[in-house]
């Protein structure tokens, strides 16, 4: 995607049936295009800006009335683009909505590259790179917490971040290159030891800081696998359909019935996660039962989060304990399910065969004990990554990549700082760390970078 003055134009509301569809027009030709195509229901000879205008759309060519709709003009630079816009409000329907488009088309305009709207708002600087990207965040996000920090980044956190630490790096750059250029004039006494301080302390903390923060992200926006185990008939398939609240798997009362592995995600207190219905562990003799179990393990191994289940109106056997051992290295909860049924496995029992571990009792028949499952998982979660509410910044990969990158130089410069290295060396070392910050925010990046990024926007955004 490259920058070039045409007017653009797509259709901005997803196709299909609905209350209403827009169209939307940016650039020079805009406001043009549309006085040739819209007839105000009132006299008058420009559009008022930002305001709503009632009136028809008209081929030009034939005169023939398209639809009613709704017009706004956003004239430059105050719009989406910064460039003007005019936004169609139109009844919704394919052949109404491609209709008005193929109007726009042969006015002047032409048809808008997916996410070149929001390319063109960050290349006249409305928005940078940091926030192009919130906004795929913000339309992709899948729970409450990831819309929030997409919403922040939209709204700039990380941007600010990332510039105010550059403006740091140039700081100390200038007085770098002072010593350089007016070694008389400049003491030099303390000089490195004073920078390395600064580096140490506003720079390369800040930074770390943020770079740790990725996995946070990673769990916020990816979520994370939790893997149903057990021996077969515990109602791990159960469980499943209840967390989910849908019948996905096949439940019998036939041991075995998983062979497959499903799966399917929701979210928990803000966090998605994708449970993993897995086949039940037992002696096997036929083939596909032999690789759903080998499935299971492999799953075990992946699993972020395990959900161990039992079932408590049988006795524990073999399998339960070799699967118990299989997974006790790892971050589980045992479900204990069932207990709607007469036990058959004693309090006794499992306080000495389950001491100390984290415990659910819960029937996936009637639903009971399932929201303290809910806040099981969820606290199993946050035990491990207890800074998820603090963060208020999340990096992407693409950000995480170059902020390793420029955590790598500063380290470099600190070691060539204190060996006294020349100090040519350590300015180049900061421009470095310069490029990559502006690579983050988008001041410096390469042009298939560019065309990555907005490749994931859809047509019309
Ligand atoms: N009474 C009662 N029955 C249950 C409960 N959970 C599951 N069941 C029954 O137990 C049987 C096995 O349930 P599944 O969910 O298929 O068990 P599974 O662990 O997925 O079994 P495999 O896939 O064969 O390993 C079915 O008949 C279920 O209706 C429960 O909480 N109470
Ligand atoms: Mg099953």
């Amino acid at each position: 995607m490259r920058f070039n003055d045409d007017t653009i134009t797509a259709i901005s509301t997803p196709i299909g049936i609905g209350g209403i569809g827009i169209i939307r027009i940016s650039g020079n030709d805009a406001e043009d295009i549309a006085k040739r195509i819209f007839k105000s229901k009132k006299k008058a000879n420009s559009f008022k800006n930002f305001h709503l205008h009632l009136g028809n759309i008209v081929d030009p060519k034939t005169n023939i009335f398209i639809d009613e709709v709704l017009l706004s003009v956003m004239r430059a630079p105050f719009s989406y683009t910064r460039e003007t816009v005019v936004e169609i409000n139109s009844h919704s329907g394919y052949v109404i909505l491609s209709h008005i488009l193929q109007i726009i088309l042969q006015s002047g305009a032409r048809l808008a590259e997916p996410g070149e709207f929001t390319f063109r708002a960050f290349l006249n600087g409305r928005i940078d790179l940091t926030q192009a990207e919130a906004i795929v965040d913000l339309i992709n996000a899948k729970s409450d917490k990831s819309l929030k920090f997409s919403v922040e980044q939209l709204n700039g956190s990380l941007k600010s971040h990332i510039k105010t630490t550059n403006t740091k790096v140039t700081h100390i750059l200038a007085q770098i290159e002072a010593s350089i250029d007016f070694p008389a004039e400049v003491s030099t006494a303390g000089l490195n030891a004073t920078i390395i301080d600064y580096i140490k302390t506003n720079i390369l903390r800040p930074l770390k800081v943020i770079a740790d923060s990725y996995k946070q992200r990673k769990i916020l926006y990816e979520g994370l696998n939790a893997a149903i185990v057990g021996r077969v008939n515990v109602g791990k398939s159960s469980i499943l359909n209840r967390l989910l609240q849908e019948e996905r798997a096949i439940v019998t009362p036939v041991p075995g019935t998983t062979r497959d592995i499903i799966e399917g995600t929701t979210s928990i207190k803000g966090i998605p996660i994708k449970f993993i219905d897995t086949a039940g562990i037992r002696k096997v003799s036929g083939i596909i039962e032999q690789r759903g179990v080998g499935l299971t393990k492999t799953q075990i191994k992946k699993a972020d989060l395990i959900l161990f289940v039992v079932d408590q109106s049988r006795v524990l056997n073999e399998y339960d304990l070799y699967l118990l051992n299989e997974i006790k290295e790892r971050i589980f909860i045992l479900v204990i399910n069932k207990i709607d049924l007469p036990t058959r496995l004693s309090n006794k029992k499992i306080d000495s065969t389950f001491a100390g571990l984290s415990i659910v009792k819960v029937s996936a028949l009637t639903g009971k004990g399932f929201s303290a499952l809910a806040d099981a998982i969820f606290s199993k979660i946050m035990e491990d990554k207890k800074d998820i509410n603090n963060e208020s910044i999340m990096p992407n990969l693409r950000h995480k990549v170059l902020l390793d990158q420029a955590i790598k130089h500063l380290k470099k410069i600190i070691m060539n700082l204190k060996a006294d290295i020349p100090l040519e060396f350590i300015a180049e070392d900061l421009y470095h760390v310069k490029d990559n910050l502006n690579e983050i925010t988008g001041e410096k990046v390469d042009d298939d970078i560019l065309t990555d990024i907005f490749n994931t926007f859809c047509i019309g955004k």
